[in-house]
């Protein structure tokens, strides 16, 4: 045998670097699922579905182009139940002069691969991955020498060499960004449309019912799966949502809804993670949106700049920092994840809608994921590493390339400052506006302290007070020390202490006394 062309399950493209040049008479691929995998994170049941449903479809697909395809399932008897003991195998079984894979996103898969010439002893050929904008040399060619890597110049550098949304030289409609239009909280008459409906088909129930035996004590519930697991299937989500979401996209971005978990959003980041989309031709498809004038600018370039900037940004910024990236923890956040980032069993509205959310969808959008989750993170001192792993586990489109650059920088400010120039932190105040969860919470956003205080609120306080040398002198954090230097001492100790209270027990805190109505049932 020629050529072992190893595909793993978040490259199922066939433009894929490691398919070109494949012969058919002598080469081979191999698709693996394998437990290792699995387990590395505590995967959401759903994310793992996903992955092993659309890799067995592509295989499908590889076969019915004439490839060859050796796949080991998951309750293969042979399978060893990671990827160098099963490449190890087919290079027994096979013997093959090479092998031929492209680079794989994540740092510990890497360093897998780099063990495979010595481990096997044969040429291992890793070619790069041109399923994005920007390569990883053309990122560190960007990176280089700069102090600080803000993505809205990297952005703007980008929609420059790709030509989206330019007129000549300038961005289409005078602006580079429309952000400030795009904060709008959804009004209560509105309906966002109905989600895409994917019915399972006979390998996807035959792979739910595998994980359910295999990962029984996974987080996540498999009842309402609905993803795509086809290219065909990824296309028709992206149609939907260019027809019937984009237009509304950009005003409410960043709005939270316990009626509406997808607000307009378009639920093709696990498309684009895996490879049954390619950012390409997304950002094309919703630029002709604007062009055709189906869509309004500031809806089509937020959501080009999410693809084309933020996604391709933190993935160059994994690449140039990692591994140490990995291992800061600036504001020394050092608390273990409370239980119910697991159970959604908490007072807080807010926070056990966004966990129900992620526990039935192995979804949340960015606003709950950085302001909801993310800021409780980061206001309660949560271990940078237990809320990666969180992170990384539950949701469908998380791998960490992308996953890392925005828990542990963006959200947790666990590097100090490379990413982002100040922390998220926000109070409930900011939650109140921008949601619907504080109506019916047993908390209220503006009070500080005693039963009914918001703990976003008093954390809050608590955060700016604890960590007021670091960031005091921070010019856009000023506005909020100044309202922190207006706090009497007493008041502030008041809402110290009951941070402290809070912080010594989150699960307990809010819980009903026996007699009292469960808040959370
Ligand atoms: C996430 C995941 C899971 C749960 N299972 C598999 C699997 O069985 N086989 C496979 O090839 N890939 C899986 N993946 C995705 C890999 O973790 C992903 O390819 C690497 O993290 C990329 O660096
Ligand atoms: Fe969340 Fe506070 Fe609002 Fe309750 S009152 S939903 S805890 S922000």
């Amino acid at each position: 045998m020629r050529h072992l062309v190893v595909i793993l399950g978040d490259q199922l493209s066939l433009n894929l670097s490691a398919l070109k040049s494949f012969d058919r008479a002598q080469d081979q691929v191999l698709m693996m699922e394998v437990s290792a995998e699995a387990h590395y994170a505590p995967h959401h049941k759903q994310k793992i579905a996903f992955i092993l449903s659309a890799m067995r479809h592509f295989a499908m697909a590889l076969r019915a182009k004439g490839y060859k395809v050796r796949y080991i399932s998951l309750d293969h008897p042979e399978n060893t139940g990671s990827f160098s003991s099963e490449v190890e195998r087919a290079w027994r079984d096979l013997s093959p002069q090479k092998l031929i894979v492209t680079e794989p996103g994540e740092h510990r898969v890497r360093e897998m691969i780099a063990a495979w010439p010595a481990r096997f002893d044969i040429a291992v050929e890793v070619r790069p991955d041109d399923r994005f904008f920007c390569t990883r040399a053309g990122f560190r060619d960007w990176a280089k020498g700069r102090k600080s890597y803000r993505m809205e110049y990297f952005y703007r550098e980008m929609r420059r060499r790709t030509g989206l949304l330019m007129e000549g030289d300038k961005p289409m409609g005078g602006q580079w960004n429309f952000d400030s239009e795009n904060r709008k909280a959804l009004p209560k008459d509105l309906r966002p449309p109905q989600r895409y409906p994917h019915k399972p088909d006979a390998i996807t129930r035959g792979v739910l019912t595998l994980v359910e035996s295999h990962f029984p004590n996974h987080f996540g519930t498999l009842k309402a799966f609905n993803w795509a697991v086809t290219r065909e299937g990824a296309l028709a989500e992206l149609d939907h949502f260019i027809t019937h979401r984009l237009s509304q996209f950009g005003d409410y971005q960043d709005a939270m809804s316990a009626r509406a978990p997808f607000v307009y959003h378009a639920l093709i980041a696990p498309y684009l993670n895996i490879g049954l989309l390619d950012p390409r031709e997304v950002c094309q498809r919703a630029e002709a949106a604007y062009a055709a004038g189906d869509a309004p600018l500031n809806a089509v370039e937020g959501f080009i700049r999410q693809i084309l900037g933020w996604r391709e940004y933190v993935r160059g910024l994994y690449d140039y920092l990692m591994p140490d990236y990995g291992e800061t923890n600036a504001l020394e956040a050092h608390r273990p994840l409370p239980d119910f980032y697991w159970t959604a069993k908490t007072p807080m509205r807010c926070l056990a809608t966004t966990i129900a959310n992620t526990r039935d969808h192995a979804y949340a959008h960015h606003i709950q994921r950085l302001m909801i989750t993310g800021n409780f993170a980061l206001l309660a001192g949560l271990d940078p590493k237990a809320v990666g792993a969180w992170y990384l586990g539950v949701y469908a489109d998380a791998f960490e390339w992308v996953e890392l650059p925005n828990t542990h920088a963006m959200a947790l400010f666990a590097d100090g400052g490379v990413l982002g120039s100040k922390p998220y932190a926000a109070s409930g105040a900011y939650i109140e506006r921008m949601s619907d969860y504080c109506t019916g919470c047993a908390f209220d956003p503006k009070v500080r302290t005693g039963p009914k205080a918001c703990p976003f609120t008093f954390l809050y306080w608590d955060f700016l007070a604890r960590h007021q040398e670091r960031f005091k002198g921070n010019r856009r954090m000023a506005l909020a020390y100044r309202n922190l230097e207006r706090m009497d001492t007493e008041t502030l100790q008041g809402v110290r202490d009951q941070a402290q209270t809070f912080l010594n027990d989150p699960d307990g805190y809010g819980a009903p006394q026996s007699g009292q109505k469960c808040l959370f049932d």
